[in-house]
């Protein structure tokens, strides 16, 4: 039997039975066939970069949070290179940044919809392997984008910068703007994010450095990437910390209620914030003095590369080794670095000078 009929009984089977129980049936003799099919380079496991870019795909796309500007213009960026490619492109995903249960259904959903490839922005990075992995042994690709999950998840991760330079970069802005000294909060998403737990160890790495000896961290709350929330989380830092002098926000939902916060309160202009967010959030709160610098990358760009990925991964020109390139478009040529990593390029940081020049 080919892969392909093997692919439609199973998603009878799944349709039928307990979709975990049909999908580890299926999975066995689902590898078992890519070996007999013996013919391409990558049903062997190995990329091959000149294969052709196939068409009439499908791949869906699991933001952390669907009703996040930023996945919005993430997302965005995604669809249009899909389409681009020939491909056809879905959007699935829960509207709490804390539903890890809930993403867990989504992965399973597209599996059972048999898509080509999914991009997954993982709120937690162990809860979504074992679906992942189902995913995967039915032969879908699994890139993750912006949050990873484990390696051994999925086949490649789009991240969005390096993440040391991005928790290191984050901790010399506020320090500057604080003069080195003071007690520092940082205001986080969900307490389970990858990707804002990876940069906030490299935000207490670069704190380690003889010259920041007089900045204390002196909390970490969570605002669960939900502005009201993020907003509570401001004014109870404020009022538990008194001297409080800056605030990280590594989230964009975050800065932009803290921004909120402070621009109304007796601490705008004194408490200094700084983190990630985009430049439409923030420009008001740059023009009005609550915040004099931030950064983030484009969104639209990360959600470009990993459906380009997705697409190279289902056409076999790459596999997620170490090493391998492929030219992804307009954006030029990526190579997979270790443990499947690809690097969208260096942040960008924003104050009054340049925030108009950024529509995003
Ligand atoms: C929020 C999300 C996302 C993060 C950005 C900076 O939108 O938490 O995962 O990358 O902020």
């Amino acid at each position: 039997m080919r892969k392909s009929s093997i692919r439609r009984s199973c998603a009878a089977l799944a349709a039928a039975t307990s979709l975990a129980l049909a999908l580890t049936a299926c999975g066995g003799t689902t590898k078992e066939d890519v070996k007999d099919e013996g013919g391409s380079a990558a049903a062997a496991g190995k990329a091959d970069p000149n294969a052709a870019t196939k068409k009439g795909l499908t791949i869906g796309f699991l933001p952390k949070q669907v009703n996040n500007p930023y996945f919005t213009t993430a997302d965005k960026g995604g669809e249009k290179a899909v389409k681009e490619l020939g491909s056809s492109y879905k959007e699935v995903g829960p509207s709490s940044a804390t539903d890890t249960s809930g993403q867990v259904s989504y992965v399973n959903t597209l599996t059972q919809q048999q898509v080509d490839a999914m991009a997954v922005s993982a709120q937690d990075p162990g809860a979504l392997c074992t679906a992942l992995k189902q995913a995967m042994t039915n032969d879908i690709k699994v890139v993750t984008y912006d949050s990873d999950t484990k390696a051994d998840c999925r086949n490649a991760f789009i991240s969005q910068a390096s993440a040391e330079d991005l928790g290191r970069t984050e901790v010399q802005l506020l320090a500057e703007q604080i003069d080195y000294k003071g007690e520092i909060a940082i205001l986080s998403a969900a307490q389970t994010a990858t990707n804002q737990n990876t940069w906030i160890d490299y935000m207490k790495e670069e704190l380690k450095d003889s010259k920041y000896k007089d900045i204390k961290l002196v909390k970490v709350a969570y605002g669960n990437d939900d502005a009201q929330q993020s907003f509570q989380q401001t004014q109870g830092l404020l009022q538990e910390y008194p001297n409080l002098k800056g605030i990280i926000s590594p989230t964009t939902v975050g800065i932009k209620a803290a921004a909120q916060y402070l621009s109304g309160s007796k601490y705008k202009g004194k408490v200094k914030l700084t983190g990630l967010g985009t430049p439409n959030d923030m420009r008001k709160y740059v023009k009005n003095g609550t915040v004099e610098a931030f950064e983030l990358w484009d969104p639209a760009k990360l959600g470009e590369l990993a459906a380009r990925t997705a697409v190279a991964l289902s056409s076999g020109q790459i596999t997620g080794k170490e090493g391998e390139t492929f030219k992804a478009g307009s954006m030029g040529e990526y190579t997979i670095g270790k443990d499947g990593v690809i690097t969208l390029g260096k942040p960008t940081v924003f104050d009054a000078k340049n925030i108009d020049d950024f529509d995003f």
